[in-house]
């Protein structure tokens, strides 16, 4: 158990003296050392001890994934090559990919968090994990193994994918943790019903799932399938990976390690920092690592923070679920809609399954929205006039709840491809 209460309960003083403390150190690390950031703070005037206090971090200029490109692959490195221990990427959708860099320490604080993260959802060295997160480039598989260890569980490092050895080794390995996203926990659970498999012959008690957005609906669903209580781990690899926040037993927002990841919220569009309970764009300043701290991260997250002490006792600032990333946001004949409120719209109908795919398209400057989804097994039918009433029931939902006309389309159970990673939720034609 990694509870660090000194840290986890401190004041609000407490908790800034700490951040005041390590940002002044990284600015002045990061202006001798990274010749990107000596040049963005010299624009602004800014000598590195002029940063005293953690209230002058919205004075400092931001960074963004563009920046990480832009200095592709190392450039934003703070120490030699010889002190990087570790190199992770995460791949995006275009261009290349952003690296990201650890020390031994940086590790140490990684595994840390992670740790930090598990305790607060009772996992500990009575626990087997089965982390079926991707294992390489991807922060998730390796960012979960070494926190686990930390806390004792036995981590069984299965990685992604392969559905029936992950069915097989949660009968006969007696799994009680699975950490892997939440698409993929759905889908697994599903198989697992499908095959018929005994519930009396799966242990699991918790899952740990993040590395994209998912509703309380999904949540719902996954608990009810496999019989457990699911938490969110949320991180990204330019902070860190896995372990940035975790939901403790209260599931009411997730607990941001702000002792290393300082957290802000701005409005993307002027970039003014936003109080406590505005939804705004999530920036982070990593302040404790080495060999790549950034200075106000931009992670086109979408959220809101709250500062109260939790039930649990911590005081650490809360993120609430995120409605999604500022460009996964679809704009359909001005309408705003994130893929995660049509998946509260379809996983609050108990015909559907949480398997669905968003199909945007534009003809003659018109755009529209198709949504396929997948009806749940117990509901297929033969009979049109069935089918067609399902589909009138989803089609009125979206409409009502949306103000928005989408064309739906009912497809059979298991045809949406499923994704071992990532689930890819929404394809958009006119970007194509
Ligand atoms: O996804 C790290 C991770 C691995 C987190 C395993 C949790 C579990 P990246 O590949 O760099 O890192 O992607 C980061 O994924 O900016 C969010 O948009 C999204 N994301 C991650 N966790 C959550 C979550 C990993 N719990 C990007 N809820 C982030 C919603 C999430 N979105």
């Amino acid at each position: 158990m990694i509870w660090d209460r000194k840290i986890e309960c401190a004041s609000r003083d407490e908790m800034h003296k700490i951040q005041s403390t390590r940002l002044n150190a990284m600015v002045e690390r990061i202006y001798k050392h990274v010749p990107f950031y000596t040049k963005k703070l010299d624009e602004k005037g800014i000598k590195p001890g002029d940063i005293t206090d953690v209230s002058q971090l919205q004075y400092l200029p931001f960074t963004e994934k563009n920046d990480l490109r832009d200095n592709y692959p190392f450039g934003l490195f703070t120490v030699p090559q010889e002190e990087i221990v570790r190199i992770h990427a995460s791949s995006g959708t275009t261009g290349k990919p952003t690296v990201v860099g650890y020390t031994k320490h940086d590790i140490d604080i990684w595994t840390e968090v992670v740790a930090r993260s598990l305790t607060m959802a009772h996992i500990g060295k009575h626990d087997i994990l089965q982390i079926a997160y991707g294992y390489g480039l991807f922060t998730g598989g390796l960012g979960l193994h070494y926190g686990a260890e930390r806390v004792g569980a036995s981590v069984i490092p299965i990685s992604g994918g392969n559905t029936a050895k992950q069915i097989t080794l949660l009968e006969d390995f007696k799994s009680t943790v699975l950490a892997c996203t939440p698409s993929y926990a759905a889908y697994l659970g599903e198989a697992i019903k499908k095959n018929q498999i005994n519930p009396k012959h799966i242990a699991l008690k918790t899952g740990v799932f993040g590395a994209e957005p998912w509703t309380e609906e999904l949540r719902n669903e996954i608990q009810q399938l496999l019989s457990i209580e699911a938490f969110d781990i949320y991180g990204l690899s330019e902070v860190i990976g896995p372990g940035v926040s975790m939901e403790c037993k209260h599931h009411c927002g997730n607990h941001i390690f702000e002792d290393h990841f300082i957290p802000e919220i701005i409005d993307p569009e002027t970039l003014e920092v936003l109080p406590y309970g505005e939804i705004g764009e999530l920036v982070f300043t990593p302040v404790s690592k080495e060999a790549m701290p950034l200075l106000r991260y931009r992670t086109r997250d979408l959220t809101r923070l709250h500062a109260e002490t939790c039930a649990c006792g911590r005081t650490l600032v809360r993120m609430e679920k995120c409605l999604g990333r500022s460009d996964d946001m679809l704009i359909i004949r001005g309408v705003n809609v994130f893929p995660s409120q049509i998946e509260s719209i379809l996983l609050e109908i108990p015909e559907t399954s949480p398997h669905y795919l968003l199909i945007v398209s534009r003809e003659k400057n018109l755009d529209s929205l198709e949504i396929q989804v997948e009806i749940a097994e117990a509901y297929w039918s033969d009979e049109i006039k069935d089918l067609e009433n399902i589909r009138k029931k989803i089609s009125n939902a979206v409409s009502s709840i949306l103000g928005l006309t989408a064309s739906i389309k009912i497809v059979e159970p298991q045809s949406i491809a499923r994704s071992e990673g990532k689930a890819k939720r929404v394809i958009d034609n006119r970007k194509i």
